[in-house]
């Protein structure tokens, strides 16, 4: 067999075996990147929740204007600090990860009394937009009843535990 013949044979077989493969050549693997991947936030207004009828009691008693007030003064007070301290090289830097992410037990539990309020919670349970902060009336009522739905010991607020359970999403049945 001369050496023509055998180039022949290896350059036919080599088409066999990608044709048995789809016909395609295969890609190579993308390279992977030294950028961590942001983490995925759960949010806690993409399902419902069916409350205990303890849990269901207390979220019904929930004082939703005050929740409110709460939550929107959080807001606020945030976006101060960004503007008093962010420049615009930070901002573009943060605008492709979930600011949810970054959100610390301190960061949320803003009397530093071991406990969230719902509105305490809501600064991460909200998934907003920037200068958009106000929550729609399905976002508010699924997120205040995961709050009663994650606070398992019926206490009226989300101990560190119970928030970390909350962040993960837990389906505690
Ligand atoms: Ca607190
Ligand atoms: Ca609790």
């Amino acid at each position: 067999m001369n050496t023509l013949t055998t180039k022949t044979i290896l350059a036919s077989s080599l088409a066999l075996a990608l044709t048995a493969c789809g016909g395609e050549p295969q890609q190579p693997e993308p390279t992977p990147t030294a950028t961590p991947t942001p983490v995925a936030e759960y949010d806690p207004a993409s399902r419902d929740y069916t409350l205990a009828p303890e849990a269901q009691a207390l979220r019904d008693e929930a004082d939703m204007a005050a929740f409110r007030e709460e939550y929107m003064g959080y807001r606020q007070e945030n976006e101060t600090a960004a503007t008093a301290d962010g420049d615009a090289a930070d901002a573009a830097t943060q605008a492709d990860t979930d600011p949810r992410a970054g959100l610390s037990w301190a960061d949320l539990d803003r009397n530093d009394d071991a406990h969230l309020t719902p509105g305490e919670y809501a600064i991460w349970a909200a998934t907003v937009e920037q200068g958009n902060a106000e929550l729609t009336d399905e976002q508010e009522k699924r997120i205040v009843d995961s709050f009663y739905y994650y606070d398992q010991n019926r206490d009226g607020e989300l101990s560190q535990r119970e928030f970390t359970s909350a962040r993960r999403g837990d389906d505690l049945g």
